[in-house]
């Protein structure tokens, strides 16, 4: 049995997790706790989680929640090209990873439930979002101006945390193009192939 257990379903944040888990060629499993059908309520999982939320993770005895942490977590624990190398590289990656948890999740969030049907958010609501979004996407757009990813020259677990959040944009049918450097650093991120095989694991869920 894996050690690492990963909460949720891939049609929720435990992709993000699965993203970093295949990035790091990690052995871990999927237990579903499915919020579309209550179970982050029931059979104890708030024993795991408080808040009643996914993803939780277990790695042996230790739990952890909160999706962006527990990916600076495991680049941490397992290091390699993911994981910040100095003192300053980690606290950027923390930087990062809470900006985009305040600056961007939340209206990025209203689009793909609007473009998902998930939620009937107004056009007010929307319009909304997409304004809000053109500070945080010219905030990437800058640094990216200067450097291929956000900590500098190679790929880490700040790009793939911003990226989570910032991904969904494309498939909200929201269009980017006016910030290409942006653009562009989406694309390879999500062309990873770590990426693909979670995005392929997220596909089949959605056939369900
Ligand atoms: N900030 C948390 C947010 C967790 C969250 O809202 N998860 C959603 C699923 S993606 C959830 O559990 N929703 C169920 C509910 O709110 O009852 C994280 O990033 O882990």
């Amino acid at each position: 049995m894996s050690e690492l257990i990963i909460y949720g379903t891939m049609l929720s944040r435990a992709a993000r997790i699965i993203w970093m888990a295949e990035e790091l060629g990690i052995d871990y499993s999927l237990e579903s706790v499915d919020v579309h059908k209550g179970e982050q309520r029931e059979g104890g999982y708030d024993a795991l989680n408080p808040n009643a939320k996914v993803p939780t993770i277990k790695d042996g005895d230790f739990i952890l929640w909160e999706s962006l942490a527990i990916n600076l977590y495991l680049a941490k624990k397992h290091g390699g090209p993911l994981a910040p190398k100095t003192a300053e590289d980690e606290a950027h990656a923390v930087q990062w990873s809470m900006w985009a948890l305040t600056e961007a999740e939340d209206n990025a969030v209203i689009l793909i439930q609007k473009a998902l049907s998930i939620v009937d958010h107004s056009e007010e609501k929307v319009s909304g979002a997409h304004e809000a979004l053109k500070k945080p996407l010219a905030v990437v757009e800058k640094v990216l101006s200067g450097q291929d990813y956000l900590l500098g020259s190679e790929f880490t677990v700040a790009d793939l945390n911003v990226a989570c959040v910032l991904g969904t944009l494309p498939r909200s049918n929201v269009d980017i193009s006016g910030y290409p450097k942006t653009e562009a650093w989406l694309k390879s991120c999500v062309e990873r192939p770590a990426s693909q095989r979670m995005g392929k694991m997220r596909a089949a869920a959605m056939k369900h």
